[in-house]
Protein backbone atom coordinates (compact mmCIF):
# COMPACT_ATOMS: atom_id res chain seq x y z
CA UNK A 1 0.00 0.00 0.00
CA UNK A 2 1.24 3.16 -0.95
CA UNK A 3 1.61 5.67 2.29
CA UNK A 4 0.31 8.75 1.64
CA UNK A 5 0.61 10.39 5.64
CA UNK A 6 1.55 8.77 8.78
CA UNK A 7 1.37 10.74 12.22
CA UNK A 8 3.01 10.41 15.13
CA UNK A 9 1.75 7.45 17.52
CA UNK A 10 1.92 9.79 20.27
CA UNK A 11 -1.04 12.39 18.98
CA UNK A 12 -3.40 8.42 18.01
CA UNK A 13 -2.68 7.07 21.43
CA UNK A 14 -4.20 10.80 23.01
CA UNK A 15 -6.91 10.42 20.07
CA UNK A 16 -8.03 7.15 21.24
CA UNK A 17 -8.16 8.10 24.89
CA UNK A 18 -10.56 11.07 24.29
CA UNK A 19 -12.74 9.02 22.51
CA UNK A 20 -16.75 8.93 23.72
CA UNK A 21 -17.85 5.44 24.71
CA UNK A 22 -20.82 4.16 22.61
CA UNK A 23 -23.94 4.79 24.13
CA UNK A 24 -26.10 2.24 22.22
CA UNK A 25 -26.65 -1.20 23.98
CA UNK A 26 -26.45 -2.57 19.95
CA UNK A 27 -23.78 -4.60 19.05
CA UNK A 28 -20.55 -3.26 18.43
CA UNK A 29 -17.79 -4.51 15.64
CA UNK A 30 -15.19 -3.19 13.69
CA UNK A 31 -11.71 -1.58 15.32
CA UNK A 32 -11.06 1.51 17.17
CA UNK A 33 -8.01 2.42 15.82
CA UNK A 34 -7.59 5.92 14.62
CA UNK A 35 -6.48 6.19 10.87
CA UNK A 36 -2.90 7.42 10.71
CA UNK A 37 -2.62 5.93 6.45
CA UNK A 38 -3.96 5.79 3.15
CA UNK A 39 -3.75 3.96 -0.10
CA UNK A 40 -4.85 4.83 -3.16
CA UNK A 41 -7.16 3.46 -6.01
CA UNK A 42 -8.51 0.76 -3.26
CA UNK A 43 -10.94 -0.27 -0.65
CA UNK A 44 -9.09 -1.90 2.38
CA UNK A 45 -11.18 -4.02 5.10
CA UNK A 46 -10.84 -5.56 7.94
CA UNK A 47 -10.24 -9.47 8.56
CA UNK A 48 -9.48 -9.70 12.24
CA UNK A 49 -8.52 -8.02 15.23
CA UNK A 50 -5.70 -8.24 17.57
CA UNK A 51 -6.04 -11.06 20.41
CA UNK A 52 -7.56 -8.91 23.13
CA UNK A 53 -9.23 -6.12 21.28
CA UNK A 54 -12.71 -6.14 23.15
CA UNK A 55 -14.38 -5.81 19.50
CA UNK A 56 -14.79 -8.57 16.92
CA UNK A 57 -13.24 -7.60 13.60
CA UNK A 58 -15.96 -8.54 11.39
CA UNK A 59 -20.43 -8.19 11.93
CA UNK A 60 -20.97 -11.26 14.31
CA UNK A 61 -24.89 -10.87 14.23
CA UNK A 62 -27.64 -10.60 11.49
CA UNK A 63 -29.25 -7.18 12.30
CA UNK A 64 -28.58 -3.75 10.72
CA UNK A 65 -25.71 -1.15 10.97
CA UNK A 66 -27.59 1.73 12.24
CA UNK A 67 -24.49 4.16 12.65
CA UNK A 68 -20.97 4.12 11.70
CA UNK A 69 -18.07 5.88 13.26
CA UNK A 70 -14.66 6.78 11.78
CA UNK A 71 -11.31 7.71 13.59
CA UNK A 72 -8.75 9.83 11.76
CA UNK A 73 -6.23 11.43 13.96
CA UNK A 74 -5.99 14.62 11.39
CA UNK A 75 -7.26 15.45 7.93
CA UNK A 76 -4.81 14.81 5.40
CA UNK A 77 -4.66 17.32 2.22
CA UNK A 78 -7.07 15.53 -0.49
CA UNK A 79 -9.51 13.49 1.81
CA UNK A 80 -12.55 15.00 2.69
CA UNK A 81 -14.63 11.76 3.25
CA UNK A 82 -14.85 8.29 3.71
CA UNK A 83 -17.72 5.43 2.98
CA UNK A 84 -18.03 2.79 4.68
CA UNK A 85 -18.54 -0.66 2.75
CA UNK A 86 -19.73 -3.90 3.48
CA UNK A 87 -18.37 -6.84 2.35
CA UNK A 88 -20.07 -10.33 2.07
CA UNK A 89 -17.78 -13.56 1.25
CA UNK A 90 -19.65 -15.17 -1.38
CA UNK A 91 -18.44 -18.82 -0.83
CA UNK A 92 -15.70 -18.38 -4.19
CA UNK A 93 -12.13 -18.10 -2.55
CA UNK A 94 -11.10 -14.17 -1.26
CA UNK A 95 -14.16 -13.12 -3.54
CA UNK A 96 -16.55 -10.88 -1.88
CA UNK A 97 -20.19 -9.33 -3.04
CA UNK A 98 -20.71 -5.63 -2.15
CA UNK A 99 -23.84 -5.59 -0.01
CA UNK A 100 -24.05 -2.26 1.32
CA UNK A 101 -22.35 1.05 1.28
CA UNK A 102 -23.09 4.34 3.09
CA UNK A 103 -22.99 7.89 2.16
CA UNK A 104 -19.71 9.50 1.76
CA UNK A 105 -19.31 10.92 5.65
CA UNK A 106 -17.55 13.98 5.53
CA UNK A 107 -14.69 13.66 8.01
CA UNK A 108 -13.10 15.92 10.98
CA UNK A 109 -9.60 15.51 12.79
CA UNK A 110 -10.92 12.58 15.61
CA UNK A 111 -14.10 10.92 15.94
CA UNK A 112 -17.19 10.51 13.35
CA UNK A 113 -20.17 9.41 13.52
CA UNK A 114 -22.61 9.14 11.43
CA UNK A 115 -26.69 7.16 10.87
CA UNK A 116 -27.13 4.32 8.40
CA UNK A 117 -29.31 1.77 7.26
CA UNK A 118 -27.45 -1.50 6.25
CA UNK A 119 -29.08 -4.79 6.63
CA UNK A 120 -25.96 -7.26 7.87
CA UNK A 121 -25.48 -10.61 8.18
CA UNK A 122 -23.02 -12.74 10.45
CA UNK A 123 -18.86 -12.75 8.91
CA UNK A 124 -19.66 -9.63 6.79
CA UNK A 125 -17.00 -7.35 6.85
CA UNK A 126 -16.00 -3.89 7.34
CA UNK A 127 -14.40 -1.93 4.49
CA UNK A 128 -13.87 1.74 3.65
CA UNK A 129 -13.26 3.82 0.60
CA UNK A 130 -13.04 7.54 -0.53
CA UNK A 131 -15.85 8.20 -3.33
CA UNK A 132 -16.55 12.32 -3.43
CA UNK A 133 -15.03 13.86 -6.00
CA UNK A 134 -14.02 10.57 -7.65
CA UNK A 135 -10.80 10.15 -5.30
CA UNK A 136 -10.16 6.21 -4.67
CA UNK A 137 -8.78 6.52 -1.49
CA UNK A 138 -8.68 4.06 2.03
CA UNK A 139 -7.72 5.15 4.99
CA UNK A 140 -6.14 2.73 7.68
CA UNK A 141 -4.56 2.29 10.61
CA UNK A 142 -0.84 1.46 11.08
CA UNK A 143 -1.16 -0.50 14.29
CA UNK A 144 1.79 -2.15 14.33
CA UNK A 145 0.23 -5.25 15.97
CA UNK A 146 0.57 -8.53 13.70
CA UNK A 147 -2.78 -9.74 14.86
CA UNK A 148 -5.05 -6.68 13.33
CA UNK A 149 -5.82 -7.87 9.48
CA UNK A 150 -6.57 -5.90 6.49
CA UNK A 151 -7.12 -7.20 2.89
CA UNK A 152 -7.68 -5.19 0.23
CA UNK A 153 -9.29 -4.70 -3.06
CA UNK A 154 -8.54 -2.90 -6.01
CA UNK A 155 -10.50 0.11 -7.14
CA UNK A 156 -14.02 0.92 -5.52
CA UNK A 157 -15.80 -1.59 -6.42
CA UNK A 158 -19.74 -0.60 -7.14
CA UNK A 159 -22.80 -1.89 -4.60
CA UNK A 160 -23.65 -5.44 -5.26
CA UNK A 161 -21.00 -6.20 -7.47
CA UNK A 162 -18.33 -8.91 -6.89
CA UNK A 163 -14.73 -7.94 -6.28
CA UNK A 164 -11.72 -10.41 -5.80
CA UNK A 165 -9.51 -9.66 -2.66
CA UNK A 166 -5.69 -9.15 -3.76
CA UNK A 167 -4.60 -10.15 -0.81
CA UNK A 168 -4.17 -9.82 3.42
CA UNK A 169 -1.70 -8.06 5.24
CA UNK A 170 -0.57 -7.79 9.16
CA UNK A 171 -0.49 -4.91 11.23
CA UNK A 172 -3.09 -2.86 9.62
CA UNK A 173 -6.77 -2.54 10.55
CA UNK A 174 -9.99 -0.18 9.31
CA UNK A 175 -10.66 2.67 11.33
CA UNK A 176 -14.36 2.36 11.71
CA UNK A 177 -16.89 0.51 14.45
CA UNK A 178 -20.68 -0.38 13.65
CA UNK A 179 -23.41 -0.16 15.57
CA UNK A 180 -25.80 -3.41 14.71
CA UNK A 181 -29.22 -3.36 15.77
CA UNK A 182 -31.38 -6.26 16.03
CA UNK A 183 -34.26 -6.94 13.33
CA UNK A 184 -36.68 -9.40 14.49
CA UNK A 185 -39.02 -8.60 12.10
CA UNK A 186 -36.48 -8.44 9.41
CA UNK A 187 -38.02 -5.44 7.56
CA UNK A 188 -34.31 -4.11 7.53
CA UNK A 189 -34.75 -1.05 10.14
CA UNK A 190 -32.58 -1.69 13.40
CA UNK A 191 -35.13 -2.55 16.02
CA UNK A 192 -33.76 0.17 19.06
CA UNK A 193 -33.81 3.26 16.91
CA UNK A 194 -35.35 2.69 13.50
CA UNK A 195 -38.38 0.66 13.93
CA UNK A 196 -41.34 1.69 16.13
CA UNK A 197 -42.83 -1.63 15.50
CA UNK A 198 -40.35 -4.19 15.42
CA UNK A 199 -43.12 -7.03 15.40
CA UNK A 200 -44.15 -6.52 12.18
CA UNK A 201 -41.87 -6.18 8.57
CA UNK A 202 -45.03 -4.06 7.20
CA UNK A 203 -44.26 -1.38 9.90
CA UNK A 204 -41.73 1.17 10.61
CA UNK A 205 -43.65 3.88 12.47
CA UNK A 206 -45.76 2.53 15.73
CA UNK A 207 -47.66 -0.24 15.56
CA UNK A 208 -51.58 0.19 14.03
CA UNK A 209 -53.86 -0.48 17.22
CA UNK A 210 -56.88 -1.67 15.75
CA UNK A 211 -60.31 0.03 15.02
CA UNK A 212 -63.21 -2.22 15.17
CA UNK A 213 -66.50 -1.29 13.09
CA UNK A 214 -69.38 -3.58 13.92
CA UNK A 215 -73.23 -4.47 12.76
CA UNK A 216 -75.15 -7.21 13.79
CA UNK A 217 -78.38 -9.83 12.69
CA UNK A 218 -80.47 -11.36 14.50
CA UNK A 219 -82.05 -14.77 13.25
CA UNK A 220 -83.86 -17.18 14.88
CA UNK A 221 -80.49 -19.54 15.43
CA UNK A 222 -77.96 -17.60 15.52
CA UNK A 223 -76.81 -13.91 15.89
CA UNK A 224 -74.20 -13.26 12.93
CA UNK A 225 -71.90 -9.99 13.88
CA UNK A 226 -70.06 -8.48 10.85
CA UNK A 227 -66.60 -6.95 11.56
CA UNK A 228 -64.50 -4.80 9.57
CA UNK A 229 -60.91 -3.46 10.88
CA UNK A 230 -58.69 -0.51 9.97
CA UNK A 231 -55.74 -3.23 9.85
CA UNK A 232 -54.61 -6.52 9.32
CA UNK A 233 -55.79 -8.50 12.12
CA UNK A 234 -57.09 -11.80 14.07
CA UNK A 235 -60.40 -10.76 15.30
CA UNK A 236 -62.46 -13.09 18.05
CA UNK A 237 -66.38 -12.96 18.83
CA UNK A 238 -68.19 -13.93 21.54
CA UNK A 239 -71.29 -13.60 23.06
CA UNK A 240 -72.55 -14.28 26.78
CA UNK A 241 -76.47 -14.50 27.47
CA UNK A 242 -77.45 -14.64 31.39
CA UNK A 243 -80.25 -16.94 31.16
CA UNK A 244 -81.18 -16.51 35.22
CA UNK A 245 -80.56 -18.48 38.43
CA UNK A 246 -77.03 -18.28 37.70
CA UNK A 247 -77.03 -19.81 34.05
CA UNK A 248 -75.21 -18.52 31.25
CA UNK A 249 -74.81 -19.01 27.66
CA UNK A 250 -71.49 -18.66 26.81
CA UNK A 251 -71.24 -18.47 22.48
CA UNK A 252 -68.14 -18.51 20.28
CA UNK A 253 -67.13 -17.80 16.42
CA UNK A 254 -63.92 -19.18 15.68
CA UNK A 255 -61.55 -16.87 14.98
CA UNK A 256 -60.49 -14.91 11.86
CA UNK A 257 -57.55 -13.03 9.99
CA UNK A 258 -59.25 -9.97 8.87
CA UNK A 259 -57.86 -7.89 6.08
CA UNK A 260 -58.95 -4.37 6.37
CA UNK A 261 -62.13 -3.60 3.98
CA UNK A 262 -63.21 -7.16 3.85
CA UNK A 263 -66.32 -8.19 5.79
CA UNK A 264 -65.32 -10.84 8.35
CA UNK A 265 -68.62 -12.40 9.58
CA UNK A 266 -69.09 -14.49 12.49
CA UNK A 267 -71.57 -16.63 13.24
CA UNK A 268 -73.21 -17.14 16.81
CA UNK A 269 -74.79 -20.52 16.82
CA UNK A 270 -77.37 -20.79 19.93
CA UNK A 271 -76.80 -23.30 22.51
CA UNK A 272 -79.51 -26.06 23.01
CA UNK A 273 -79.75 -23.61 26.98
CA UNK A 274 -80.23 -20.70 25.01
CA UNK A 275 -83.15 -22.07 22.45
CA UNK A 276 -84.62 -23.43 24.86
CA UNK A 277 -84.39 -20.45 27.25
CA UNK A 278 -86.20 -18.46 24.53
CA UNK A 279 -88.96 -20.37 24.09
CA UNK A 280 -89.80 -20.07 27.23
CA UNK A 281 -90.07 -16.56 26.89
CA UNK A 282 -93.36 -14.97 25.03
CA UNK A 283 -92.62 -12.39 22.56
CA UNK A 284 -93.00 -9.82 24.18
CA UNK A 285 -90.15 -10.71 26.16
CA UNK A 286 -86.39 -10.88 25.39
CA UNK A 287 -82.86 -11.86 26.55
CA UNK A 288 -79.61 -9.48 25.98
CA UNK A 289 -76.74 -11.16 24.52
CA UNK A 290 -73.82 -9.21 25.37
CA UNK A 291 -71.45 -9.72 22.68
CA UNK A 292 -67.37 -8.54 22.77
CA UNK A 293 -65.82 -8.19 19.61
CA UNK A 294 -61.55 -8.45 20.15
CA UNK A 295 -59.21 -7.21 17.82
CA UNK A 296 -55.58 -7.77 18.17
CA UNK A 297 -52.69 -5.13 16.80
CA UNK A 298 -49.70 -7.01 15.46
CA UNK A 299 -48.23 -5.78 18.97
CA UNK A 300 -50.05 -7.95 20.89
CA UNK A 301 -52.36 -4.82 22.03
CA UNK A 302 -56.71 -6.06 22.13
CA UNK A 303 -58.84 -3.41 20.97
CA UNK A 304 -62.41 -4.51 22.53
CA UNK A 305 -65.69 -3.65 21.51
CA UNK A 306 -68.99 -4.63 23.45
CA UNK A 307 -72.79 -4.69 21.94
CA UNK A 308 -76.05 -5.63 23.45
CA UNK A 309 -77.97 -7.57 21.04
CA UNK A 310 -81.83 -8.17 21.95
CA UNK A 311 -82.80 -11.78 21.67
CA UNK A 312 -87.02 -11.74 21.45
CA UNK A 313 -88.97 -14.60 22.57
CA UNK A 314 -89.82 -17.33 20.61
CA UNK A 315 -93.09 -18.54 23.30
CA1 LIG B 1 -37.04 -4.19 12.21
CA1 LIG C 1 -41.10 -3.17 11.67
Amino acid sequence: MRMRFKLSTAVVAIALMTMAPSALAATQAGNQCVGNRSTEKATVFGTANAPGNPLPATIPVNGVITSWTFNIVSIPPGIISQTLKILRPTGAPSQFQVIGETAPGSLVGGSNTFSTRIPVHTGDLIGDVATAEGEQISIYCETGNAGDRVGVIAGNPPLNSTATSLGEQGGFQVPATVSVEPDADNDGYGDETQDQCPQSAAFQSACPTVALSTSTQVKKGAVTVIVTTNTPAPVSVKGVANLGKGKKATLKAATQNLSPGVLGKFKLKFSKQLKTKLKELSRKQSLTLKVTVTGTSVAGQATKKTLKVKLKGQG
